[in-house]
């Protein structure tokens, strides 16, 4: 046989049994199912989506132009993204040998200005109470939860576990103390955790975090200050 009907005849073969082809990986279409895009008032969102080419497992994400990999599992992905204020353009890439897929969403986020929140949990069923004190000496807990100066603890957890939650959304300059009291139950040694997050979603967000065990009931101690502005 001649090598042209040599090649001719495999080209026969191959086109009868696929197996013989070079194995083709599929376009990688990627289709994001969440977040829907719109107007989000979320902190956060969970960008979920399928990518068509199961045998990839990493991706990009490119939001507002910053590129991360992230791990793709079976054709299927699931990545949780911090939300700027503002536009957000979220665009997922996926890339084989075969080409470049992608699937692009727009989430415009209307997060409410906090320049101050602080955050308390505890690790017993018992009534915690958070007080913060702010520079015009104003003190804000649970029977005054509303501060002159905006500040806003959302409610009192009188049975366990928090969170209670101070907020708020213009800052005066000064310092700001935060104490925490053992109100009542019978819950024993209570180990307390307070979050201080400052401009928090900001090119200026500042988090610390603070732990403090109490002993007994009645107990009533300052966890810590933080200062804003100059
Ligand atoms: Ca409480």
């Amino acid at each position: 046989m001649s090598s042209g009907k040599f090649a001719a005849l495999l080209a026969i073969l191959a086109s009868l049994c696929p197996a013989l082809r070079a194995e083709e990986r599929p376009f990688p279409t990627v289709r994001i199912a969440t977040p829907k895009g719109g107007v989000s008032s979320e902190r956060a969102v969970t960008v979920t989506g399928t990518i068509a080419d199961p045998a990839i497992s990493r991706a990009t994400i490119v939001v507002n132009g910053s590129a991360n990999p992230f791990d793709v599992s079976n054709g299927s992905f699931s990545y949780l993204l911090i939300l700027a204020p503002g536009d957000n353009l979220i665009q997922v890439v996926a890339e084989n040998e075969t080409g470049v897929g992608r699937d692009a969403v727009a989430i415009h986020s209307v997060v409410p200005k906090r320049d101050v929140k602080v955050v308390m949990t505890w690790d017993t069923p018992t009534d915690i109470d958070l007080h913060v004190i702010d520079p015009a000496g104003e003190e804000c807990f649970y029977s005054s939860p509303q501060s002159k100066i905006g500040g806003q603890l959302d409610h009192d957890d009188t049975d366990g576990f928090g969170p209670e939650t101070f907020l708020l959304s213009n800052a005066i300059d000064g310092t700001y103390i935060v104490k925490t009291k053992y109100y009542g139950g019978e819950g024993g040694q209570t180990l307390v955790v307070i979050s201080v997050i400052l401009f928090e979603g900001t090119p200026d967000e500042h988090r610390e975090e603070y732990r403090r065990l109490l002993t007994s009931e009645g107990e009533f101690v300052e966890v810590c200050a933080f200062h804003v502005g100059g």
